[in-house]
């Protein structure tokens, strides 16, 4: 009888079935990483194409397994990383190499670091995102796993990282699951891998992992709220200082460590679009600093009224994907932000919608700094398994990593539970639950969700009963593309079921840039600007319209969007082309916004 080597065998969803023999523990999360020092991890890294999760299964073949290899060994090794093609970080990978364009699956990542560990300290390795789950080792020890594709996390990595060389190896698994978060369809490209900054953060051992300042809604002449100090002892003083506004204040954390604030603060010069001041902010527990740049206003909702630091505002604004201009890909610069944010200003916006999923911390820094108000949302995208327990746990994981993330970011007013989802119990009751936890973690910003509206050509309703558990209520509709015609709109009639502010936060139609044509003929720019027309027409008589985000800035690639020589794999329905052409309704758009011609019908 021939040998037979047994490896652990694991299927597609290795992730679940396969557990290492002792559990690593959950990610954590820390904020504010974009303003600590780092040992920045970006770059190039080893890849291995690892279709068939060969690299999870236990001995030779597993690939985080490389320090177990001693000099001259005679294993049968079948991977090399150091001999593998590299591959940019941050970026996906579906546009680094024309064979890989359309791969889902494992992939694997690797490098080397160099690290000098001090006494006293911590070590986290800090991912911006990884779609869809992952697993992150160092030295071969398995750190933590993470599922979600568009949410930071941090693995702790004290005990793994040694002096001199390391080696840090990094699994993910883009395949689209039916019990994920998004699940199987959606319309967008998905884009897997590494996708955003990967970092090693150095904290002292009692470090502020968290902390939430705001002004207070009722006088809004006081920053209240907390800041956490893990592992810090009941009765450790912390700081808050803004030096700019000569503000300080002293607190102690409690037993569970945080010490709460409320600092008197009437001088501020409040936040707005108008004004998109920041302040430094530093903060202080034992050995930590922490030096953020805030902006302080307050939102809240009065009957059908949007109140930004107590003045009703109109949302100006815009859907945007986090789609890379020119190039298509995900955003992972600067200057790819730059330039989308370029175009909402030129637009003449002070809104955005980040669809479909949270976006790049850059992003939303960006929108603090240039005064643009911001709806986030998570990938609750039409139909999740919304009977599931799990399912609703994932949910509610990446609405408290997004709103933890961000809850630094005065642009931030929206926080989006879902998009276009079926009106059914089951789904009622989980996106119920799912605001009101988001009110839990967040009293100071409002929920809303992107609802789909029902009825004829002749009228139509918004009366979704979540609308219930919000307090702006998104709808999306296409009079014009997906039914009727764009003067279809002109005779509509709206019944809403609620007192409460509305967002159109879709509408649209598409077209190919550079196609035009009769006014009537769709996919040419005309018949785009049509729609629009009609459309501004049509939502500046609904008395509650609070604001406006067209589908979408700019063209995107998606996989259901295939009509050759028009839409080549591209949704069509940007303002911009991918290759930053603007489109002619770009401009009937801007004209409204520019005049405040669309949301002031009262
Ligand atoms: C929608 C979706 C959005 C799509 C858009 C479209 O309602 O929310 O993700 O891309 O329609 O183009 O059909």
């Amino acid at each position: 009888m021939g040998l037979i080597v047994c490896l652990a065998w694991t299927g597609p969803s290795a992730l679940h079935a396969e557990q290492p023999a002792a559990a690593p523990p959950a990610p954590t999360l820390l904020v504010a990483v974009d303003r600590r020092p780092v040992l920045n991890l970006d770059g190039e890294w080893h890849s291995i194409l690892d279709p068939y999760e060969n690299g999870l299964d236990n001995g030779s073949k597993s690939y985080w397994n490389d320090t177990e290899l001693p000099a001259g060994s005679n294993k049968l090794t079948e991977y090399d990383f150091s001999k593998s093609p590299t591959i940019k970080v941050p970026g996906d990978w579906n546009t680094q190499s024309p064979a890989l364009m359309n791969y889902e699956g494992g992939f694997w990542y690797e490098r080397h670091f160099q690290y000098q560990p001090q006494a006293g300290r911590r070590a986290f390795v800090d991912i911006g995102a990884a779609n869809y789950r992952s697993r992150v080792w160092v030295n071969g020890q398995l750190l933590c796993m993470h599922e979600g594709g568009y949410t930071q996390f941090d693995c702790e990595a004290t005990k793994a990282v040694r002096a001199g060389d390391n080696s840090m190896v990094i699994f993910v698994d883009s395949t689209r699951l039916a019990d994920g978060v998004p699940t199987l369809k959606t319309d967008w490209f998905n884009y897997g891998g590494l996708t955003r900054d990967v970092s090693l953060v150095t904290v002292p051992a009692n470090f502020i992992d968290d902390f939430d300042l705001h002004l207070d809604r009722a006088t809004r002449s006081v920053i209240e709220g907390y800041v956490h100090v893990e592992g810090a002892q009941a009765g450790t003083p912390v700081t808050v200082d803004l030096p700019d506004a000569k503000l300080h204040a002293e607190g102690v954390t409690d037993a569970d460590g945080r010490a709460a604030f409320r600092i008197p603060a009437s001088g501020l010069s409040l936040w707005s679009p108008e004004n998109p001041k920041l302040y430094r902010v530093v903060l202080k527990a034992g050995d930590d600093t922490l030096t953020d740049e805030m902006g302080f206003r307050t939102v809240e909702v009065s009957g059908s009224e949007i109140l930004l630091n107590g003045k009703p505002i109109v949302l100006h604004g815009v859907s945007i994907h986090a789609e890379a201009p020119f190039r298509s890909g995900r955003v992972d610069s600067d200057q790819e932000v730059a330039t989308l944010l370029g175009w909402v200003k030129d637009l003449g916006a002070n809104y955005m919608r980040l669809a479909h999923y949270p976006h790049d911390e850059r992003m939303t820094r960006a929108a603090d700094k240039m005064g643009i108000l911001v709806w986030s949302e998570v990938p609750v995208y039409w139909a999740v398994e919304f009977g599931r327990e799990d399912v609703f746990a994932k949910s509610e994981q990446q609405l408290h990593e997004e709103i933890r993330r961000d809850r630094d970011k005065a642009s931030v007013i929206l926080w989006s539970v879902a998009n276009e989802t079926p009106n059914n119990p089951a789904r009622t009751a989980f996106l119920t639950r799912s605001a009101e936890f988001v009110h839990r973690e967040d009293p100071t910003r409002l929920v809303t969700a992107a609802l789909l509206v029902h009825g004829d050509l002749k009228t139509k309703y918004i009366d979704d009963p979540l609308g219930k558990a919000l307090d702006v209520i998104g709808f999306n509709e296409y009079i014009g593309w997906y039914e009727g015609t764009p003067e279809t709109a002109d005779t509509v009639e709206w019944k809403v079921a609620y007192d409460k502010p509305l967002i159109t936060s879709e509408f649209g139609g598409g077209a190919k840039a550079g196609l035009h044509g009769a006014i009537d003929q769709r996919w040419t720019e005309e018949y785009q600007a049509e729609i629009y027309r009609h459309q501004i027409g049509m939502l500046n008589k609904i008395p509650q319209l609070r604001g406006t985000t067209p589908w979408i800035l700019m063209d995107f690639r998606s996989p259901l969007r295939e009509l050759p020589g028009i839409q080549d794999g591209f949704n069509r329905k940007g303002l911009i082309s991918d290759q930053g052409k603007k489109k002619a309704a770009f401009f009937v758009l801007q004209k409204a916004y520019k005049e405040n011609g669309l949301g002031h019908a009262e």
